[in-house]
């Protein structure tokens, strides 16, 4: 009886052997999970600014520092506040995008278009609308499926004609998968 017992046992030793041994293969074989990454903008121009350095394309990049709604220079403002105005951001790592989050900190409202920017500087557009945002400062997030091309810049086109004010804009984040 022991015998059996033991048969068995050496035999379920061996099952899980062979187990093991076509676990590793296809652990192998599984590519590695995507790595999804957050970025703020290094780089940023636009239309026009109210003034620099205060309120100018560059107080968009990096991450936020306005946690109020008001007329702050330390977010990105146009020189008039009542037109078609764009702002354009750059960042350091090329992503397989998924998402943009606009972090708006006065007078949202106007964002009419967001086009990402692949590596070649061509304009994709991923949303097209009115963005009736109403919280601020808040933040106007636009997701999408994942693109096949590689992202390194976002540009939004604003229509501050539509609130006749200014939309400061504090920050940009770009979400992706890294290649
Ligand atoms: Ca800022």
């Amino acid at each position: 009886m022991h015998r059996i017992w033991r048969f068995i046992g050496w035999m379920c030793l061996l099952f899980a052997l062979v187990g093991c041994g076509r676990e590793s293969v296809s652990l192998t074989a599984t590519p590695e999970a995507p790595v999804v990454l957050s970025q703020w903008a290094i780089e940023a121009e636009a239309s026009s600014s109210y003034a620099s350095p205060d309120w100018a394309p560059a107080r968009a990049t990096g991450e936020p520092d306005v946690q109020t709604c008001t007329d702050d220079p330390r977010a990105w403002a146009s020189a008039r506040g009542n037109g078609l105005e764009w702002l354009q951001l750059l960042y350091a790592e090329p992503v397989y995008a998924t998402e943009v989050r606009i972090f708006q900190t006065l007078g949202p409202g106007t964002i009419a278009r967001v086009h990402l920017i692949d590596t070649g500087g061509g304009q994709k557009l991923v949303w097209e609308g009115t963005d009736t945002s109403t919280i601020c400062p808040g933040v106007f997030t636009v997701s999408f499926p994942r693109t096949e091309y590689l992202v390194t810049g976002v540009r939004i086109e604003l229509d501050e004609s539509r609130t006749g004010f200014w939309n400061q804009i504090d920050a940009v984040s770009l979400i992706g998968i890294l290649p």
